[in-house]
């Protein structure tokens, strides 16, 4: 009896040995030859690596369910994973399909979907690397604004005027001999962005959603700054 309760335990740790071996770090560059399993089951989706290297990946899909699925790459659209990367559909029960994928730098989730139906069942993947295209895109904005940052004030903001519902960048360029920033608030008087502390002869920027109408001030929020006159008002229609 003892021998028939240890049996299935062997069995699951033999099982397990290619999983290991599909998400093991030990392959010298992690080539594209390097299959990523995705075990579908009706209540699973188990990814076995979930931190990838950029490039083209390629995922070895099985489906252990007893209903057909299918399976999603989705990326980050507007903080939502809404945005179909890729997808493989039909995959019967008990079947094994590939799907090659390129991805850029960034977090997707995949998305195994048994009944092929509803949101799925969702796993996080990070991948390192440079950002694709499509993600970069997300970073668009409308338009630039320039400021000048020196000791103290805050330079061409003033006369900005913004549509709701504008993503600006604003570039904070320092030319003053101490560290600047730039802090947004809101009508509401709540933070909607920032450009962090920027060294002297040197730029950083933000883009800032200004989602609402109404008056929009801003200031440099490092030590006395604001009130030597780093402060300003902008309007929002
Ligand atoms: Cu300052």
């Amino acid at each position: 009896m003892r021998t028939s309760r240890t049996l299935p335990i062997l069995v699951t740790a033999v099982l397990a040995l290619p999983l290991l071996a599909a998400c093991g770090g030990n392959n010298s560059s992690g080539s594209a030859s390097d299959k990523v399993a995705i075990t579908a089951t009706d209540t699973a989706c188990k990814v076995a690596k979930t931190e990838l290297k950029t490039g083209k990946i390629a995922f070895a899909i099985t489906n252990k369910g007893d209903k057909a699925t299918e399976v999603y790459v989705y990326g980050k659209h507007d903080g939502a994973y809404d945005r179909i990367v890729s997808e493989v559909e039909n995959i019967g029960p008990g079947t094994s399909r590939d799907m090659q994928v390129e991805l850029g730098g960034g977090t997707y989730e995949i998305a195994c979907k048994p009944g092929q139906t509803g949101d799925g069942i969702r796993q996080k993947i990070t991948v390192e690397g440079a950002k694709a295209n499509t993600e970069a895109e997300e970073e668009a904005y409308d338009r630039e604004v320039e400021v000048e940052a020196k000791e103290h004030q805050l330079e061409g903001l003033d006369t900005l005027t913004a549509k709701v519902g504008e993503k600006i960048e604003f570039k904070l360029e320092n030319q003053g001999t101490t560290e600047h920033e730039l802090e947004v608030f809101g009508p509401d008087g709540k933070e909607v962005g920032e450009v962090s502390p920027v060294k002297p002869g040197t730029t950083g920027e933000a883009v800032i959603t200004l989602a609402k109408p109404g008056t929009y001030t801003y200031k440099c929020g490092i030590a006395d700054h604001a009130d030597k006159g780093m402060k300003g008002s902008f309007t929002v229609s």
